[in-house]
Formats: structure tokens, sequence, C-alpha cells
């Protein structure tokens, strides 16, 4: 496994508010710094944060999570920003609990939902239980802004994909492919 991923994600430029972070925060546990810090000697404590841009074209043609596949270890915080000043979006996981969308994410985790975010702000959500998960963004789903995070633990490559179930085809077409993740650690939508 690539292990230099951590240095693909861009760095935070602008602080999110602290409440709102606070607020739309779920914390699911304790982090798992010693895996995070067995990929990546050099991380600072707490580990890095996996940013995830909401993305659109300003006349709103197109929108796209950037990157929409993101490579992660257990215990690893994701934070989404809406960057696109032309839409709100969220960040919601495949599940049952989530308008009644098929179920996506690992046995035993929680399905996140971040809600919608206004231009410039961030939800987060930290994964410890290692697997695949889909999301999507509740008003753009059918035009495919969908995207996947796999939680990886050292090593680990094996994993399944879901059964397509009756997704449509933007939305199965969208999610970056689970080789395509572990083989390069983020992928982006090519614009
Ligand atoms: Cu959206």
């Amino acid at each position: 496994m690539n292990i230099s991923f951590f240095g693909m994600f861009r760095l935070r430029t602008k602080p999110a508010s602290r409440n709102r972070m606070l607020r739309r925060s779920f914390l699911w546990g304790s982090g798992s710094l010693a895996a995070a810090l067995s990929l990546s000697p050099g991380l600072a404590i707490g580990g890095p944060v996996a940013e995830i841009a909401m993305a659109g074209r300003p006349d709103g043609s197109k929108v796209w999570f950037d990157p929409y596949g993101v490579l992660i270890a257990p215990g690893q915080t994701v934070r989404w920003t809406n960057h696109d000043k032309a839409n709100s979006h969220t960040a919601t996981a495949y599940a049952p609990e989530n308008d009644d969308h098929p179920r996506r994410i690992p046995e035993g985790a929680k399905p996140f939902n971040s809600d919608y975010l206004l231009p410039g702000e961030s939800f987060e959500v930290t994964l410890e239980i290692p697997g695949v998960y889909d999301y999507f963004c509740i008003p753009h789903e059918m035009s495919g802004m969908v995207g996947r995070i796999i939680v990886a633990k050292p090593g680990e490559t094996d994993f399944k994909d879901y059964p397509r179930g009756d997704l449509d085809d933007m939305v199965i077409n969208g999610f970056p492919s689970i080789a395509d993740i572990l083989a390069r650690g983020s992928v982006q939508v090519k614009e």
C-alpha cells in the first residue's frame, strides 16, 4: 500500500467556525492514533485531517466532491468544506436513516449527515471502523455528486463493493473504484 497519500491532502487554509464545527462534529470514540502514526511517522498529534471540498462551476452546471475518493486510517477525521459559492451541499452517508437510502457503510458504523452546508461551512466526522463508506449530496445525488471513503488498517486491502441495488446509473458510475482509491489514496474528478 502506498503510504504517502497523507501528503496529498490540501492543508486547511481557513479555520471553519468553531461553534459550527463542534455542533456538526460526530466523534465516534477515541481516535486510533497508533494506527495513524504507524502509517506515517511524520504526523502531528491528532493526525491529519483529510480535506474534501464541495466544488462546483460558478454557473452550477457541474458539482462534485474533490477528491471524491479518499483513503484514510482508522481514527482519522474527514472534513468537508463547501467551496462552491453557487450551491449548498451535504455529505450524507448511504443508510436507511438518511432518507431511506440503501446502506453502504460498514457494519457497526454510524450514518453521518452534515445537513446543508452554506458556502464556507464545514462538517467533519472521525471514522473508526474499517471499510467502505459511500456518501452523497442530498440535492445533487442524481447529478452524480457522490463520494467514497475507505478506512483501512495498514496493509488492509480486502474490501468488497456493495450490491448495486436500485441506485441510478449516475450514482453507481459516480463512485471511484475501490482499487483506484487503494492504489492512489486520493481520487479526483477530471474536469
Ligand atoms: Cu451538492
